[in-house]
C-alpha cells in the first residue's frame, strides 16, 4: 500500500493547560516524518500548518471551560482542511493537543458522508475523552472530542458535528483513566472501552482484530487518533497527561502493523506530543516510527500474517 500522504500541521495548544503542544508539528518535521514516509514508497506533500481565523468571543455555560472561542475557531479551520485533505489522499494531522480532533474528525466524517461510506474511529488513548463542555471539571477541551464525534448534545457554540459516528463504530482502546462523569456518559450511550484490564486479559490482537473485521464487513473508512499517552510514559514521556500502565514499545508497533496489514485506515491524528517535555526527541521519534509501521515498515515480508 503506497499512499499519497498529506501532512497537515495543527499546532493547537488551547485544549489543555500545559503549554508546548504547539511545537508538535515542528517536532515531527525535525524528526523526519516526511523522509521516513518517502523511504516507504509513499508520496508526501506537506501542506504546512493550518491557521485558524481570529476567534470570535464565546463564553461557555460551564465556568471551568477555557479557550472556548479558540477551540471553535480551530474546529472550523481543521474541519475544512481535513475534508479537503481526505478527498486528496491519506491525511496525517500533526498535533497539537487532542482538541484538534473536534475538527479533523468532523472533516473526515463529512468526507465519508460524501463517499457514502460509514466512518469508524479507533481512539488509541489512556483517556476516553468523553466529556462535554458541560461536564468537564478541568475545563480542558482536549477531554471532549470523543463525545463530540459521537454526537452528544451540549456542545456550547460548536457547530453541530456533521454526521455523528454511532458508538458501534467507535473503539476506545488502551483506556486507563476515565472521570466519573465520563463513565456515566459512556454507560448511558452503551460505549464500552477496550480498557487496559481487557488488554491485559485478552492481549492486543483479539480485540483489535474484532474491530477491524467490523470495519471491513461494512466497507468502512477508518480514522485513527493516536494520543501519545496511549503509550507507557517510560517510552513516551513528552505528554502533559501521562498515565502509568500504557502500551509498551512492541504493543504500540503491533497495533500499527496490524492496522497496516488491514489496509483499512484512511486518516490519522498524531496528538498530544509536547516537545517541551521530551527527552532528546525520543517521543517524537517514536511517534514517527509508529507512523512508519502504520504505513508499512516491517522487518520481514511474510504472507498470511494479516488479519
Ligand atoms: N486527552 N479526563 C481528563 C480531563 O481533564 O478531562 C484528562 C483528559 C485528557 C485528554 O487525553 O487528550
Ligand atoms: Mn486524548
Ligand atoms: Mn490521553
Ligand atoms: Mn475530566
Amino acid at each position: 500500500m503506497s499512499q499519497n500522504c498529506i501532512l497537515v500541521g495543527a499546532p493547537v495548544d488551547s485544549g489543555q493547560s500545559n503549554p508546548g503542544c504547539l511545537m508538535g508539528p515542528a517536532s515531527y518535521r525535525v524528526a523526519g516524518l516526511a523522509s521516513t514516509l518517502e523511504e516507504l514508497g509513499c508520496s508526501v506533500s506537506d501542506r504546512g500548518d493550518v491557521v485558524p481565523r481570529r476567534p470570535e468571543a464565546a463564553i461557555s455555560a460551564n465556568p471551568a471551560v477555557h479557550s472556548l472561542a479558540e477551540a471553535i475557531a480551530w474546529t472550523q479551520a481543521l474541519s475544512k482542511a481535513a475534508q479537503e485533505a481526505a478527498s486528496a489522499g491519506f491525511p496525517i494531522f500533526l498535533g497539537g493537543d487532542h482538541s484538534l480532533a473536534l475538527g479533523t474528525v468532523a472533516g473526515v466524517a463529512a468526507h465519508a458522508k460524501q463517499q457514502q461510506r460509514p466512518l469508524f474511529v479507533l481512539w488509541l488513548d489512556a483517556h476516553s475523552d468523553f466529556h462535554t463542555p458541560m461536564t468537564t471539571r478541568s475545563g480542558n477541551l482536549h477531554g471532549t472530542p470523543m463525545a463530540y464525534i459521537a454526537g452528544l448534545g451540549d456542545f456550547d457554540a460548536f457547530p453541530p458535528f456533521p454526521d455523528p459516528v454511532p458508538v458501534e463504530r467507535i473503539c476506545l482502546f488502551g483506556i486507563r483513566s476515565v472521570d466519573p462523569d465520563e463513565r456515566k456518559a459512556l454507560h448511558a450511550h452503551g460505549l464500552t472501552p477496550v480498557d487496559m484490564r481487557e488488554l491485559d486479559e485478552r492481549g492486543f490482537v483479539a480485540p483489535l482484530r474484532g474491530f477491524l473485521e467490523q470495519v471491513r464487513a461494512a466497507n468502512g473508512l477508518l480514522h485513527v487518533s493516536l494520543d501519545v499517552d496511549f503509550l507507557d510514559p517510560s517510552i513516551a514521556p513528552a505528554v502533559g497527561t501521562t498515565v502509568p500502565g500504557g502500551a509498551t514499545f512492541r504493543e504500540g508497533h503491533l497495533v500499527m502493523e496490524m492496522l497496516h496489514e488491514s489496509g483499512l485506515v484512511s486518516s490519522l491524528d498524531l496528538v498530544e506530543l509536547n516537545p517541551f517535555l521530551d527527552e532528546r526527541g525520543r517521543t517524537a521519534r517514536l511517534m514517527v516510527d509508529l507512523t512508519a509501521s502504520l504505513m508499512g515498515r516491517k522487518v520481514f515480508d511474510r504472507a498470511n500474517r494479516s488479519i
